[in-house]
């Protein structure tokens, strides 16, 4: 499994909504780092690396912003714009971000400490890589 979109169950009620994330409930990993990343400028471009051997969730809480994700071998873009989807990202995937909404806020759920080391940052040292 490289990526994946995962369906975060609901439990709202007429209060509103909760979505509750648990390792071996609807993460497939145990989790050691969560960041998030808000406040992304217009037109700006995030991401441009892979990872070496990290997974990762990823849920726009709020807003919407795009990912193209590259295994060296097929690009897909995908949109996460809905709080109760999650985007798995196995290792070995190239990515990018962009089309941040100004009110994104991205929550990344890791199963690694960070790790300067575990990044691809030059395209083709990925490519070859593989
Ligand atoms: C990823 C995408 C989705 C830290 O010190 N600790 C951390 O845990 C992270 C994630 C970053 N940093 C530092 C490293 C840089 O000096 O924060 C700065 C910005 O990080 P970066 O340029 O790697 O951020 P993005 O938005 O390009 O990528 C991030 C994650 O790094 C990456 O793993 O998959 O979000």
């Amino acid at each position: 499994m490289r990526i994946e979109l995962i369906q975060l169950q609901k439990l709202g009620d007429e209060r509103g909504s909760l979505v509750a994330i648990e390792y071996d409930k609807n993460i497939p990993f145990e989790i050691k780092r969560v960041y998030y990343l808000f406040n992304t400028k217009l037109g700006v471009m995030r991401g441009s690396h892979a990872h070496k051997s990290l997974q990762q969730v990823a849920i726009a809480l709020s807003g919407s912003c795009k990912f193209i994700l590259d295994d060296g071998k097929e690009r897909v873009e995908i949109l996460l714009d809905n709080p109760s989807q999650g985007l798995y990202i196995g290792p070995g995937m190239w990515r990018e971000m962009y089309d941040f909404s100004p009110d994104c806020i991205l929550l990344v759920l890791a199963d690694q400490v960070y790790e300067e080391n575990d990044y691809i940052r030059i395209y083709q040292e990925f490519i070859e890589g593989i």
